[in-house]
């Protein structure tokens, strides 16, 4: 039976046993079991890269292996537990499909036919191709596309020492550039990496396509179990009876594609009936007025129509969200790339929050604070390092080349070159010039980036491609040249800084060998880096001298930080601390949150929401919805055979009704197809009442195609392969998915795989 159905995660009363287990707990079934371990265990600190949440490790080794992983019990975002996920790490580690050796392509571009070559080889073929890039077309011919623990050293040092703009994250433009810019223009500050919501003091929250519980990060889900547990009201807003759906007070089954009036309409009845924070209002924020006359229409009877919700729910919901302020919370989710207006959608968000007082106080948002940290005293990079957000990138000391300038001055809005979907097209086109290089660093670019066979032609025309990871995925196969990335528990990665209430510092540090021939991304920025005559940006001889100059800038030392694993600043959570030293924590334009924002009316974008209508879906089709899964992170966690074994297929959700008339049922298998043609699957059914008649539902990231993955291929199906279009956010630059279609095509045969349970046990340790 899979992992949903199994009620694997008791949100309110067992994040202790399902989530995670404490370190110092053994559950008594460990306790009378022989250990597991003959010799000596250390134990080393580190951080987890099996999501960005970064959580902060216990690594125990024995006989030269890694045996375990726990939370770390000390660190406060942590508290000695780990998502299954987190404790499932030595399945990457111990991979025996993992990229072994450097490879150099032998074969067409996706053959897959390559040979064996040495370090040298590989880097000083990359670095004459790169040079002789560069005198043709200069160096923005060359786009560096990054996600993942070992990016930094690629995104943020070696292509700004190399002086390319063209840095690209799909963590940014497929995920979360609307909220990040609508956050920007809305309080003036980021929402960064762990949003930053007060949740155990919070006592009505209201989820908007927030599946928490199945989108699992660690703090994250302790926070909401206890708020739950403490009494809060929840409501989820969600075509899908999703995980937390299922623990709601209200479960709210919008339509697809319409929140925006739902919010606009909540807005509506918390003016309209004087229910919001009117000192609040009128201390911190401007622009209550242009809001109030432009809600006018938005009724709840008016959005009723639009949403299929009742007004009267609506309504209810509103007063609700009133009587509780502030410490009634609607958190923003992180993937926010829904249908292309999408800055305008968590713009409202923001503004409903503002209405309600609870931005800075408790029970609502807290100022999140990043560590302070000095970087390594190089010399001055030709660009400023690529943002870590979205618009930044561009915003560097030399000229941005023509046709990647932000819609606005200086980075304000999207700038193309910092969105990754966007950048694909330049490789195609060479408009507004050509891109002729790629560096990929940890990001899966078929499973990532929507319209693959738009990515495939492109990566067809590019004079040099070159791939980092530490898997054989599908991508690999088109690339020049494939590098072998170590693991996250063999390697150093760059101090890891986190926004939170008081923030960390945290180091990620190797607690064995590299397997193989495996090298740290640290070492290949290096090296790749002196090859291409940048010398002089790596004075450092290895990473352990360069972590110790930054540290002791800050009166730390490497060592202290090798034992403990984190160092806790103090952080400025509320508004009032910030008052008390007369600080204002606003970097908006106005220096209040704007609920009316006179940047977008001058730059020609609506200054305040507004709801507009999406494509419906054509006849016999079903829009597509896609999410998580618990024990999975995006598409690099399904060949990891102990997180497979948990959740080993993705299923498409349908409703009966829709199901009876199309004739398929549970545990039957069906191709899906787009009305462009293209085919995924097979993929199994699931009828299930948790969805509505008029979308299907799959988790991301399976329906791996790859042959190197020896577990994960060909189980189930991908959501990006149907994901032929995208809608353009065009202030944030993100790419809206959820306008793309399905239908179901029964006939598909049942995949045969080898029986996982057989494929683990030869995999164990
Ligand atoms: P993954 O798909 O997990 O993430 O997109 P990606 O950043 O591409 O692929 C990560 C890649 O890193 C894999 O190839 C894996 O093998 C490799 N890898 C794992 N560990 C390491 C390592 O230590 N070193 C190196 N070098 N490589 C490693 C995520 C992105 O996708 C995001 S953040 C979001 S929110 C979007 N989600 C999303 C979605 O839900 N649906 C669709 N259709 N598209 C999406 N795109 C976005
Ligand atoms: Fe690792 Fe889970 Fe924490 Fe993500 S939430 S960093 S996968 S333990």
């Amino acid at each position: 039976m899979k992992l949903k159905r199994r009620t694997f995660i008791q949100l309110a009363a067992a994040t202790l046993g399902a989530f995670g287990l404490r370190a110092e707990a053994k559950p008594f079934f460990l306790e009378r079991r022989r250990p597991w371990y003959r010799g000596e265990v250390t134990t080393l600190p580190s951080t987890c890269d099996q999501c960005f949440w970064k959580c902060s490790i216990l690594v125990r080794v024995e006989g030269g292996r890694v045996r375990k992983l726990e939370g770390h019990p000390e660190n406060p975002r942590t508290r000695g537990r780990l998502c299954p996920r987190g404790q499932g790490g030595l399945g990457q580690l111990y991979d025996p499909d993992r990229l072994k050796y450097p490879l150099l392509r032998t074969g067409e571009r996706g053959e897959g036919k390559f040979k064996k070559a040495s370090w040298e080889e590989a880097l000083d073929f990359i670095a004459e191709r790169m040079l002789a890039l560069k005198e043709r077309y200069g160096p923005e011919t060359i786009a560096f596309f990054t996600h993942g623990g070992g990016e930094s050293w690629f995104s943020e040092y070696l292509a700004a020492a190399w002086g390319s703009p063209n840095v690209a994250k799909p963590a940014v433009s497929v995920c979360v550039a609307p909220r990040e810019t609508a956050s920007q223009w809305t309080f003036g500050r980021p929402v960064g990496g762990h949003a930053p919501v007060d949740w155990t003091n919070a006592r009505y929250i209201v989820l908007i396509g927030h599946h928490i519980g199945e989108d699992t990060h660690n703090t994250q889900l302790q926070d909401f179990a206890q708020a739950l547990r403490r009494g809060a009201k929840l409501v989820v807003v969600d075509p899908r009876l999703s995980t937390a759906a299922a623990k709601a007070h209200r479960w709210l089954a919008i339509k697809p594609g319409t929140d925006l009036a739902l919010l606009l309409a909540w807005i509506h009845v918390l003016i309209k009936e004087d229910l919001y924070d009117a000192d609040y209002v009128a201390r911190y924020t401007t622009g209550f007025e242009a809001l109030r006359a432009h809600v006018e229409p938005f009724t709840p009877e008016w959005a009723a129509e639009i949403t299929e919700i009742p007004a009267d729910t609506i309504r209810q919901v509103a007063r609700e969200l009133g009587a509780h302020r502030p410490r009634a919370v609607l958190p923003p989710s992180r993937h926010t790339v829904w249908y292309g207006d999408d800055t305008q959608r968590m713009r409202a968000l923001f503004i409903l929050n503002a209405l309600l007082g609870n931005y800075g106080r408790e029970g609502g948002f807290y100022l999140a604070k990043a560590p302070y940290l000095e970087k390594y005293p190089h010399p001055p990079f030709p660009l400023e390092p690529a943002a870590g957000g979205c618009g930044g990138a561009s915003a560097g000391k030399e000229e941005v080349p023509e046709g990647f300038r932000p819609r606005a001055d200086k980075g304000k809005f999207f700038a193309k070159s910092t969105a990754i979907q966007e950048l694909i097209e330049p490789m195609l086109t060479g408009e507004p010039y050509p891109i002729k290089g790629l560096f990929a660093y940890g990001t899966n670019l078929f499973a990532a980036i929507p319209n693959v066979p738009r990515t495939k032609k492109a990566l067809e025309a590019l004079e040099l491609f070159v791939a980092v990871d530490v898997l054989p995925q599908e991508y690999t196969l088109w690339a020049d040249v494939v590098l072998p990335d170590a693991t996250y528990l063999e390697r150093y990665d760059d101090l890891i800084a986190i926004a939170y209430k008081d923030p960390l510092i945290q180091l990620r540090q190797p607690a064995v060998e590299p397997l193989w021939e495996a090298r740290p991304a640290w070492w290949i920025a290096r090296e790749l880096g002196i090859r291409l005559g940048l010398s002089r940006f790596f004075p450092w001889k290895d990473v352990e001298e360069y972590l110790e100059a930054r540290l002791s800038a800050i009166g730390q030392s490497l060592e202290a930080l090798k034992e403990k694993g984190f160092i806790q600043q103090r952080g400025r959570p509320w508004l009032s601390s910030w008052e008390r030293w007369r600080q204002n924590p606003f970097k908006t334009p106005s220096g209040k949150i704007e609920l009316y924002s006179e940047t977008f009316a001058e730059a020609g974008l609506d200054p305040l929401p507004r709801y507009t209508p999406h494509p419906e879906p054509p006849p016999g089709h079903y829009r597509l919805l896609y999410g998580r899964s618990p024990v999975h992170s995006f598409s690099k966690t399904q060949n990891n055979w102990i997180l497979l074994e948990m959740d080993p297929e993705n299923e498409v959700w349908i409703h009966p009704d829709e199901a009876e008339r199309l004739g398929v049922e549970t545990g039957q298998y069906v191709w899906l197809e787009n009305p462009d043609g293209v085919r995924e699957g097979p993929v199994r059914v699931w009828v299930t009442r948790r969805i509505r008649r008029d979308c299907v539902y799959l988790v991301h990231g399976f329906g791996h195609r790859a042959p190197g993955l020896r577990l994960a291929r060909g189980r189930g199906a991908s959501d990006t392969a149907l994901q032929t279009r995208y809608d353009l956010d065009p202030i944030s630059g993100g790419a809206g998915l959820r306008n793309n279609f399905v239908r179901l095509v029964p006939g598909a045969p049942r995949p045969q795989h080898p029986p996982i349970g057989r494929l683990a046990r030869e995999r164990r340790l």
